[in-house]
């Protein structure tokens, strides 16, 4: 039985080109704890979800490149020959991926791409990294060009990078491609080695509360963080030549060396304090014991809004508003930032009366509609049956 979006992207592509097309599905994700540490080489513990993004491909006989997104109703038309950044947001991220297969030398040929799905856009659950992981792995598979899987995340980064100009880290491509059923994903960013972890909550639920705030500013904001860290990393390297990121840094080294700067410093010693928050919640949830884990969520979230400065009011209501709740054991703004999703832990048997009441609180103090969704974790990127 397919699902709806399914039904609706088939029929839309052969009502365009009367073919029957491959499927190909990424989705979006979590990530439980440990923020803005993938690009300072440390570790993030996400996990996909069920919520994702799907291409309906087909090989053409000639190097045109057509694209449809069902969303915003518009087509693109190119060539291969001239792959460069549109003046259409959405299809910049399928083209920034066409462009990473050609720079790295491989040759897919023209194709006809009708693109749907049901992550919300700029809600922090990485629509983009879907769309570029969807595309890539469809491209890769389409024109058995043999590019393996960490690959495949690097280069949708890159088409990250060079189509959208958020100089993101490799969390989010790398948890759509490589999700796991019921398990999160421990990557060291540095190695890209990882390990899955088995997500047990035991009567706890994974709630997201869009604040519905778009992100909008996050790309500008994201980049001077990224810059601020690299800045701290050059204050502690000049006594210190061994330390090439935050990974390397210990509080001791940023106390020392960092304080001069007082912007810098908070950076610097909210990330060095995530990556080791993250390592101990890990082993809080290989133990079982997620009221430690959610517990640290809370000082993430103090973290990322006070140090190192990428939350907003909406954000931090909703994270205010549960503190004290003993049916949430955790909760914290999650992804870049300056909007979208809270990630929440909550009692299974508490959720609707907590979204009724945190919806009406919320649409009286902020004057937005609050959206919650239960995220249930599923595999990474995969064909689908049609
Ligand atoms: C965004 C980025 F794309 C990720 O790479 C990551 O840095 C995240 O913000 C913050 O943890 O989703």
């Amino acid at each position: 039985m397919q699902s709806p979006i399914v039904q609706k992207l088939v029929s839309g592509y052969q009502e365009i080109f009367s073919t029957k097309p491959l499927l190909f599905r990424s989705p979006g994700r979590v990530n439980i704890i440990g923020e803005h540490t993938d690009y300072n080489n440390g570790f993030v513990l996400p996990a996909a979800i069920n919520k994702a993004v799907y291409v309906a491909v087909e090989k053409r006989q000639d190097d045109q490149i057509v694209l449809y997104s069902i969303d915003f109703k518009d087509k693109f038309e190119g060539h291969l020959s001239e792959v460069r950044r549109s003046d259409k947001h959405w299809a910049n991220y399928i083209l920034g991926v066409v462009a990473q297969f050609l720079k790295r030398g491989h040759k897919p040929g023209g194709f006809n791409l009708v693109i749907d799905g049901d992550v919300p856009l700029g809600a922090g659950l990485s629509s983009s990294a879907a769309v570029e992981c969807a595309t890539a792995y469809a491209l890769n598979e389409l024109f058995a060009l043999g590019i393996g899987k960490k690959d495949l995340a690097l280069m949708a980064q890159k088409a990250e990078h060079e189509f959208a100009g958020v100089l993101c880290g490799i969390m989010d491509q790398f948890a759509s491609v490589f999700g796991k059923k019921d398990h999160v994903i421990k990557l060291d960013c540095r190695s890209l080695d990882y390990e899955y972890v088995p997500l047990k909550l035991e009567g706890y639920k994974i709630l997201l509360l869009n604040t519905n705030v778009k992100h909008s500013l996050a790309s500008s904001e994201y980049n001077t963080r990224r810059q601020q860290c690299e800045e701290g990393v050059a204050m502690i390297g000049k006594h210190h030549p061994e330390v090439k990121s935050l990974r390397d840094a210990t509080m001791e080294m940023v106390n020392q060396y960092v304080k001069v700067n007082e912007v810098i410093y908070r950076r610097c010693k909210y990330v060095v304090e995530e990556n080791t928050r993250l390592l101990e919640g890990c082993e809080d949830l290989k133990k079982g014991d997620i009221n430690a884990l959610g517990a640290k969520m809370f000082r993430t979230h103090d973290g990322l809004s006070k140090e190192y400065e990428v939350s907003c009011p909406e954000l931090d209501y909703l994270v205010g508003s549960v503190r004290s709740n003993p049916n949430v054991l955790g909760a914290r703004m999650m992804g870049g930032g300056f909007g979208g999703c809270t990630i929440n832990l909550v009692r299974e048997t508490a959720i609707e009366e907590l979204v009724k009441e945190l919806s009406a609180a919320y649409s009286k103090e902020m004057n937005k509609e609050l959206t919650p969704y239960i995220a249930q974790i599923e595999q990474g990127t995969s064909e689908e049956k049609i």
